[in-house]
């Protein structure tokens, strides 16, 4: 039994198509706290954050959108995060990806508090690994991992006092990097599989590489489920769709594996944007995925076989 706790955060500056203020209530309408009960857990909703004031920033590249907006909410959330660790396992319901750069630094608070290594489990499209400065966008939802593992260029914003080490994160699901982004990646320590190498070795061979890196290293265990990590044709209410995604099955192993692991300290559900969805089926399907990694099953043992 898990004590689990729904951290509303309906951040939409993070980018320009506004929707994602939305999502919180699009899970709560599609009943996560039924899905996750029936499993046996228990769950308190927090309600939806607010963003802290923040003062004005200078000196970011022109095209940067609602920095201020960002900075503020990132430090709600690194508060948030810290005081739901300590009470059990916080879900943030998002809003968009830019609430990341709070939910993750908060969490690697905790977790170094603890002496307990971070890890970050990525899934998503994209790698989130802009700064402001590499950012041709200035969408800082694009930017998460940037600041998290410490990248220079986030003056004005809270202090990430327990950067997370390129080493403990892994991306998964990647299939839109843009050239300025994948030359970072390629000079770090980040582990990235693509749909590619998801197409050729299949999603649970890497998963399971990384889970068990982290539990050799006693680590904590946070998990970004972007919607955009799944294809369009089942999930459609996101604002960058790209084709090609996981498949409903392959997603739905990955939060199984996560669940056999043990390992998950805290989740984000990010990117929903309710405005573009068809009758509530996407974040029904990201509620279903948040169940699988918390425990739904169709049997609690591999099915016998017919021999
Ligand atoms: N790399 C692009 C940019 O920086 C795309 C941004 C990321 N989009 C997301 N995040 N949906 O996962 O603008
Ligand atoms: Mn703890
Ligand atoms: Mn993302
Ligand atoms: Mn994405």
């Amino acid at each position: 039994m898990t004590n689990c706790i729904l951290i509303g955060a309906p951040v939409d500056c993070g980018k320009r198509r506004r929707g994602c203020l939305m999502g919180p209530d699009a899970y709560r309408v599609a009943n996560i706290t039924r899905a996750l009960t029936d499993l046996g857990h228990s769950v308190t909703d927090r309600g939806n954050l607010t963003p802290r004031a923040t003062a004005p920033i200078d000196g970011l590249p022109p095209q940067t959108h609602l920095a201020e907006e960002v900075a503020g909410w990132t430090a709600t959330l690194i508060e948030a995060a810290e005081t739901a660790m300590a009470d059990g396992l916080p879900i943030f319901l998002g809003g968009d990806h830019a609430l990341s750069l709070g939910s993750v630094a908060g969490v690697a608070n905790h977790a170094a508090a603890e002496g307990r290594p971070q890890f970050v489990l990525w899934l998503d499209a994209h790698s989130d690994f802009h700064t402001p400065q590499s950012s041709g966008s200035g969408n800082l939802h694009g930017t998460p991992l940037g600041y998290v593992t410490g990248r220079e260029g986030f003056a004005g914003f809270p202090e990430v006092r327990n950067p997370v080490p390129q080493d403990n994160i892994c991306i998964l699901g990647l299939r839109s990097v843009d050239a300025a982004e994948r030359d970072a990646l390629q000079g770090s320590d980040i582990r990235y599989i693509d749909m590619r190498a998801i197409d050729e070795r299949g999603i649970a061979r890497p998963l399971k590489d990384f889970l068990a890196h982290v539990e050799a290293q006693g680590g904590a265990l946070h998990v970004s489920l972007d919607v955009d990590f799944l294809d369009p044709s089942f999930a459609p209410a996101v604002g960058t769709t790209v084709p090609g995604g996981a498949t409903m099955r392959e997603a739905h192993l990955a939060m199984e594996m996560i669940c056999d692991s043990g390992l998950m300290t805290s989740l984000d559900l990010v990117e929903l944007n309710p405005f573009l969805d068809e009758r509530g089926r996407t974040a029904q399907v990201m509620v279903d995925l948040a169940a699988s990694a918390l425990g739904r099953r169709v049997f609690d043992r591999p099915t016998r076989a017919f021999t």
